[in-house]
């Protein structure tokens, strides 16, 4: 009696190094998953989860014998570690991995929003360089003054690479870090006064929610401009979108929304915003080793050795 079950929308490459590695009893939907019967589920040992719909204390009650609850992704924000742990259920992720990435991505869209790149993409597209000239100009990133709100793995990879763009980076996280020169600020607020382009890179999850409160963002300011690669919920979103919609801050890149993949149809009517499809972690060969960590923790959980990316 010892079922794996891989739950969630894992690709073909997935699946197959699933069966490969781990022969888990079960590949399918959340859906699939919450219609099993109780002989199905009191095999289960395992669970490869990989999503972002709650799994929380009414569901893992209904795996007895659940063991290890292994996340793809780094934020585990889906799963309720509290119930977990009172369940003596282990929770694992797939940190670090997925690092470069994320921060290339936010770098992405910091720069593709200042340059209007999308703009001037459609300018050459549509004839408008040949017709009217060159495209409007826009704006200069290189020696601006940035903002990190969260200084994790990921923020810390970010502000390396605005780094080597000349900028001032200053940050707030729950505490002041050993940073090279990097001008640390205890309260959210005065981080936002002091820069024009602001980073989140916040864990998710209840204590995070609305962190970038409507305050945040008036400190911004016309000229602020959000970049988030964290989770929809850590911005006061219809707050953002009054500043987007008014110009009480310049713009934003976002990879992250709150109700995804549904996106607020506000957003599609700005101009002054960079949309993403939660697509920080989404290549080839970072997909491939957070796939391949999530698998190696349930195997060391079945092993009954340490855990890799232990969460609880
Ligand atoms: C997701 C992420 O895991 O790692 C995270 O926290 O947000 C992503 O990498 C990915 O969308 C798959 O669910």
């Amino acid at each position: 009696m010892s079922a794996i079950l891989a739950v969630g929308p894992y690709t073909e490459a997935e699946r197959e190094a699933f069966k490969a590695e781990l022969q888990p009893t079960f590949i399918g939907t959340r859906a699939e998953l919450d219609a099993l019967d109780d002989t199905a589920c009191a095999a289960v040992r395992a669970i490869a989860y990989k999503g972002h719909r709650p799994f929380g204390a009414e569901e893992m009650d209904r795996f007895a014998n659940l063991g290890v609850v292994a996340n793809f992704g780094v934020g585990y924000d889906a799963i309720d570690v509290g119930a977990a742990s009172e369940r003596g259920i282990k929770v694992t992720n797939t940190p670090d991995v997925l690092n470069d990435d994320v921060a290339d991505l936010a770098i992405a869209m910091w720069l593709m929003q200042a340059r209007e790149m999308r703009q001037a993409e459609a300018w050459v597209r549509d004839g408008s360089w040949a017709e009217k000239g060159s495209a409007p100009l826009n704006r200069k990133v290189s020696g601006g003054t940035v903002g990190i709100m969260g200084m994790g793995r990921i923020g810390r990879d970010i502000a390396d690479r605005l780094a080597a763009f000349k900028t001032e980076v200053h940050y707030h996280a729950r505490s002041e870090k050993d940073t090279p020169g990097w001008t640390y600020h205890a309260d959210p607020v005065a981080l936002a006064q002091a820069v024009d382009y602001l980073f989140i890179a916040l864990v998710g999850g209840p204590e995070t929610e609305k962190y970038v409160s409507k305050e945040v963002i008036a400190a911004l300011g016309e000229r602020g401009v959000i970049i988030n690669i964290s989770r929809g919920t850590t911005i006061d979103e219809e707050a953002m979108l009054d500043a987007l919609e008014s110009g009480a801050i310049a713009g934003a890149g976002l990879d992250v929304f709150v109700g995804e993949p549904k996106v607020n149809p506000r957003f599609l009517k700005l101009d002054n915003v960079v949309l993403q499809p939660h697509q920080g972690s989404a290549t080839h060969e970072t997909r491939a080793a957070m796939a391949k960590l999530q698998r190696d923790n349930v195997a060391a959980h079945l092993a009954g050795n340490d855990l890799l990316t232990p969460v609880n």
